[in-house]
This record gives structure tokens, sequence and C-alpha cells, in this order.
């Protein structure tokens, strides 16, 4: 059994639907239950900024999937929720992204845990925060609570 921790986010379509549906798909597997999750938090548009305001959360599951399993299934609830990937940054139906799988540092094919910008998203740290402070980044060893306080004062030098 292993705790993760996934980010979602969604900006196309019925964006609060979308979470719903994800967090019903996530649950139906009988590998996955979720024991927490944050608010829904209205963010702007990272990165590629010429986009609709995204939908962001965060939530805590117990797993016995494997992380490369955790992410496969992520990426089925996005395709049966209807995402088509046209580019990469761009506007999504749905997200879900595995952030961290307990203290595994991980690169393997199409996957890196923890999430590799993660510590550089406001619209990740914040719901993260608020459900795990004290859950360690197994790269930067630090609590979620430091990462998130460094990003807000703008001090983070990697
Ligand atoms: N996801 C991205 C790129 N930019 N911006 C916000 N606010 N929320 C996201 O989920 C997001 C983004 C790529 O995964
Ligand atoms: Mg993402
Ligand atoms: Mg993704």
């Amino acid at each position: 059994m292993a705790i993760a921790y996934l980010g979602l986010g969604t900006n196309i379509g019925e964006r609060y639907k979308n979470l719903r549906d994800a967090i019903d798909l996530l649950s139906k597997n009988p590998e996955i239950t979720i024991r927490k999750k944050s608010q829904i938090y209205e963010t702007a548009p990272y990165g590629k900024t010429d986009q609709p305001n995204f939908l962001n959360m965060v939530i805590e599951v117990e797993t016995h999937l494997s992380p490369t399993n955790l992410l496969y299934y992520g990426l089925k609830v996005e395709e049966m929720l209807g995402r088509v990937r046209k580019e990469v940054w761009g506007p999504r139906i749905i997200d879900v992204d595995v952030l961290i799988y307990e203290d595994l540092e991980l690169n393997i094919d199409d996957l890196t845990v923890p999430h590799v910008e993660m510590h550089k998203r406001e619209f990740v740290l914040e719901p993260f925060n608020e459900i795990a402070p004290k859950v360690v980044h197994p790269t930067f060893k630090k609590t979620i609570n430091e990462l998130y306080k460094e990003l807000k004062r703008g001090v983070m030098d990697y």
C-alpha cells in the first residue's frame, strides 16, 4: 500500500464536472482509495498564458498500483473524459498528474516522480499545502509547506 498525491487540472468544457468525473473514475478503481481532497482553486494559466483559466486541485490517494500503473490509470481517466492531446501545454478537459509517490524518485520512460515542475507551480503547491503541508519532497528534502512559502516569497533558486 502506497500513499501518492495527484494533481488535477481542467480548463475547457464543464470544468467542475470534469473534476467530479475524474474523481469518480479514480475512485472506481478498486486499487485506488481517495483519502483527501483539496478545495478547488481557480488559477491563471501558467506557462502558456493565452488560454482559459484552470480549475486545479490535489488529492491524496492510497493505492496498490505501482507508480507506472497509477500514471497509466490517470491517462486512461483523461482518455475516458475525452482528452485529445494537441499541444504540450495547451487547453485540456482534464489533466491527471502523479506529483509524489511515497518517497520515490523515478525517471523512467514517460514518468518522472516527483513531478518535475511541481515546486515552481503555485497551482500545485497551494492545494497540496492545504491537504499535506508536512509531506517531504524526496528530491529537495523540504516539506510542501516550505516549498510553498519559498515560492510565495520568490526565493526559490532551483
Ligand atoms: N497545467 C499545465 C500548464 N499550465 N496552468 C494552470 N493554472 N493549471 C494547470 O493545471 C496547468 C497550467 C500543464 O500541465
Ligand atoms: Mg500537468
Ligand atoms: Mg499531465
